[in-house]
């Protein structure tokens, strides 16, 4: 197949081509590197040092003998995007592109009218170029398992049969998000569904829980293929963050109360669950959905499994919440269409671990010790970069 990666350059785009190409695929990827941007505007590095994306395709290309194609630009500009499927013609897809970390859109206004702009924008315009170069190609597009927030009742796939007044109708299922980054994938989950019932598109929404890992198969096979290792409370998910807290010989950061509950994902789950909703595209006219994610843990659980794992001493503290998240609470989820596709789930497991640890390890001298709590407050949306707007 031929399969276009936007956001190709990051954390999980990055793996993801290089899975898809070593798969047999014919791949390209985009991107307008706006992550390494956030990089210098926040101060911070991925705590695994990450090669130019020229000399990434370079490496590839030694290593395997493959080429990738790479395009750069915002997919915000509509000719662009237009222009580029049009160039590519692709029979899939997979769209990562988009500002992805909550605390990130929860700085102040200009940060979350970014946030929402950037992603809901970027997404209409990859819906258009679908519709007017080819209806036909199928868009796999990542969502959050964080749509849905924490209700009360199980979580579907992305559909609930709703009986009302004595009528019963297909829903897409409510969504309670967490923050204006989460929301911006309600209002894409929202315009894909539309396109989908309009226009007759296909598309897979792919509604990921937090990755953890760094490594897989293709990116351990030379240094400078490596993906992003993210630490710091802004762009860091939970357990990197714990990894790297235990390295340091600092505690890890529970926020209060702990019992708040995620789906979770190795790194090399994700990757093989786009290649699984490539290789078996949704039906014409189809908005599927999926649940990506393999187990759910509390936060105090991870927290838990980190230090059990860990061959020293790790404390625990329990900092204030900067977030307002349910500490408490019911979490069922449906996640069996992966599955029902091949998918055979990595489960955390201690080499897993092992392995984050000795990463964090060797590259813990770039750590900046002052990017590791959190600034962002959700009842305040404001924060200290407020004064260098
Ligand atoms: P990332 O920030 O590392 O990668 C996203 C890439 O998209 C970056 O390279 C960025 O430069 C690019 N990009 C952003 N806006 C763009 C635009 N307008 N035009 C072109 N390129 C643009 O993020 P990631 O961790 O790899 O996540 C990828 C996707 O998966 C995101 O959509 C995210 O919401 C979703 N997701 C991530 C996680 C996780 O734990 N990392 C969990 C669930 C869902
Ligand atoms: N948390 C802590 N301590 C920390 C960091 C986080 O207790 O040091 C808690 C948070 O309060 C939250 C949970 O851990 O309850 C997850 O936080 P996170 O930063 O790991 O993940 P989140 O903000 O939800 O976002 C990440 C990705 C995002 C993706 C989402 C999937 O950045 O792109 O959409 O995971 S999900 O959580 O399913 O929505």
């Amino acid at each position: 197949m031929r399969i276009l990666v936007l956001g190709g350059d990051g954390y999980l785009g990055w793996p993801t081509a290089l899975h898809l190409s070593d798969c047999g695929h014919e791949v390209a990827v985009a991107d307008n590197f706006a992550r390494r941007g956030y990089d210098h505007e926040m101060g911070v590095e991925s705590l695994v040092p990450i090669e130019p994306m020229q000399v990434r395709l370079d490496a590839w290309r030694e290593v395997s003998g493959k080429t990738i194609k790479s395009y750069y630009g915002d997919l915000c500009d509509g000719e662009f995007t237009l222009d580029m499927i049009a160039d590519f013609r692709p029979d899939a897809i997979v769209h990562f592109a988009e500002q992805r970390a909550a605390p990130y859109s929860m700085i102040d206004r200009k940060h979350a009218v970014y946030t929402q702009q950037n992603n809901v924008v970027g997404n209409l315009n990859v819906l258009f170029a679908i519709q007017q170069v080819d209806p036909e190609i199928h868009l796999v597009k990542l969502g959050t398992m964080g749509e849905y927030g924490t209700p009360n009742i199980d979580i579907e796939e992305g559909w609930l049969e709703v009986t009302h007044n004595g009528r019963t109708d297909r829903m897409l299922y409510p969504k309670k998000p967490g923050s204006f980054y989460h929301l911006s994938k309600v209002h894409d989950s929202h315009n894909i569904e539309f396109a989908c019932r309009i226009w007759g598109l296909r598309a897979t929404d792919l509604n990921q829980g937090v990755v953890y890992g760094q490594e897989t198969p293709q990116t351990a096979r030379d240094q400078r293929l490596a993906t992003r290792f993210d630490y710091d409370a802004i762009f860091g998910t939970v357990l990197n963050r714990f990894v790297i807290q235990a390295v340091l010989g600092h505690p890890l950061t529970v926020y209060k109360p702990g019992g708040q509950t995620r789906g979770m994902l190795d790194i090399r789950d994700t990757v093989e669950c786009i290649r699984l909703a490539c290789e078996n595209p949704a039906d014409k006219g189809e908005f599927r959905v999926f649940n990506q994610m393999t187990e759910s843990y509390s936060i105090d659980q991870v927290a838990k499994i980190v230090a059990d794992n860990f061959d020293g001493g790790v404390e625990i503290e329990y900092v204030d919440n900067p977030r307002v998240e349910q500490g408490e609470h019911y979490y069922n989820v449906k996640h069996t269409g992966l599955i029902e596709l091949g998918l055979q789930p990595h489960l955390l497991s201690n080499t897993l671990i092992e392995n984050m640890f000795s990463i964090a390890d060797k590259y813990k001298e770039r750590v900046d010790l002052a990017a590791m709590r959190p600034t962002v407050n959700w009842r305040t949306a404001a924060s200290p970069l407020r004064a260098e707007e």
